[in-house]
């Protein structure tokens, strides 16, 4: 097949899953055009069956306003124009959806019907799909999609609450890539870090109020205060300033790193001994999953599709959001106890491993394959 995939390139989960999904499809045979505004962080390969397509936003003086939406149609149309798209695959509702029903639109002028299926990845849904600026277009291109998934039962049923939809929404979980997300050898990594003896917490987002960078801190100092330990914070964003502020009147600053945006992740969670996401809300978590993957049993709030993910009292445990007294003590307990830290540990990995990139690509070959045939199907003239 051949594949427009369009996302967000930036360090965001959506644009994590369309990367790593593009790049799994083309290593399967597919032809992937990804169609974004800068090369996505997780573009890291070169690939005969990959192409990138930027789309040019910064060359419009006249408007105080970059019309990304409609750069992005137009390369949209180009693209499959001129490179024979089956199908466009457009991650995160806002604004790729309804840009994408446009590009359909216009590509009908010439001849050509372009498929379109929407993910759902969470904050399109939860935060600012539900804003009344937005939800008109959210609800109309979510209608008018050819196929729609959500990366969670949470976010699907959440879809279906909060916008008067009709579609099907197809449950595609989050995944993970396996062969490089695993517990690697990092043990100079760790001493350059800690003392002996010592653990480590990570946390891991786009420090967005959601992420409740604020619990992480308040965790680390309740955690830190009955065990000699290391918090690793990565990412960056918004809230990165509030956090720095805190630990330093809680004065323990000299044993937080804030890391900022990483690549190689997986080399530093495999120093990990708790994950901590303490969310707000979340739809799946796929930090959480990609750090079970590397052994780090996890410790998180119950928001959303999180228990979908972390097995409480098997690979991790969860609590209420904002209860970070139990949070802490959760974390305390099991790193207290390095005989259910192994097991933990051990039920992580064995559960990430469910969520393989092998396990799920298939689901989304097999929707596509359904969306591209209904809609060849609605094209035909009925037989009788
Ligand atoms: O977590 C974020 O704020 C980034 C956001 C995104 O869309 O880039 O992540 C969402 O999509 C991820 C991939 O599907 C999910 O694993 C995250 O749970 C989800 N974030 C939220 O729902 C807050």
């Amino acid at each position: 097949m051949n594949i427009g995939i369009v996302c967000y390139p930036t360090y965001g989960g959506s644009g994590v899953v369309a990367t790593e999904l593009g790049k799994a499809l083309a290593q399967n045979g597919h032809k992937i055009h990804f169609i974004t505004y800068n090369r996505p962080i997780r573009l890291d390969l070169f690939s005969e069956n990959i192409f990138y397509h930027e789309v040019r936003t910064k060359d419009y003086p006249l408007f105080d306003f970059i019309p990304y939406e409609s750069a992005l149609a137009s390369t949209m149309v180009d693209v499959a124009r001129f490179h024979n798209l089956d199908l466009f695959h457009v991650h995160y509702a806002i604004p790729h959806a309804s840009v994408a029903y446009l590009a359909r639109q216009i590509l009908k002028d010439y001849d050509l019907h372009v498929p379109v299926v929407t993910t759902l990845h969470g904050t399109d849904i939860t935060l600012v799909g539900k804003n009344p600026a937005y939800e008109p277009v959210v609800s109309f291109s979510i209608d008018h999609s050819d196929g729609v998934t959500a990366v969670s039962e949470f976010l699907r049923e959440a879809t279906l609450a909060n916008f008067a939809v009709r579609k099907d929404i197809r449950v595609i979980p989050n995944f993970v890539d396996l062969e490089r997300f695993y517990r690697h050898k990092k043990a100079h990594f760790r001493q350059m870090i800690t003392r002996e003896g010592e653990k480590v917490l990570i946390h891991t987002s786009n420090f967005r109020k959601v992420k409740r960078v604020d619990d992480v801190m308040r965790i680390f100092a309740k955690v830190r205060a009955e065990i000699s330990c290391k918090l690793l914070m990565v990412g960056d964003g918004p809230e990165r300033r509030n956090a720095e502020d805190m630990c330093r009147e809680l004065g323990y600053c000299s044993d937080v790193f804030f890391l900022g945006s990483q690549d190689a992740v997986e080399e530093i969670y495999s120093i990990g001994d708790v994950f901590l996401l303490p969310s707000e809300t979340e739809s799946f978590g796929l930090s959480a999953l990609e750090a079970m993957a590397c052994g780090v049993p996890v410790i998180s709030s119950n928001a959303g599709g999180l228990p979908e993910v972390v097995i409480d009292g098997y690979n991790g445990f969860m609590s209420p959001v904002r209860d970070v007294d139990k949070m802490a003590a959760d974390a305390i307990r099991l790193i207290k106890d390095p005989e259910q830290w192994q097991t933990f540990s051990e039920n992580a990995v064995k559960h990430a491993h469910t969520f393989s990139i092998a396990n799920i690509r298939p689901l989304y070959e097999t929707f596509y394959d359904e969306v591209i045939n209904a809609s060849q199907a609605a094209l035909s003239p009925a037989v009788h």
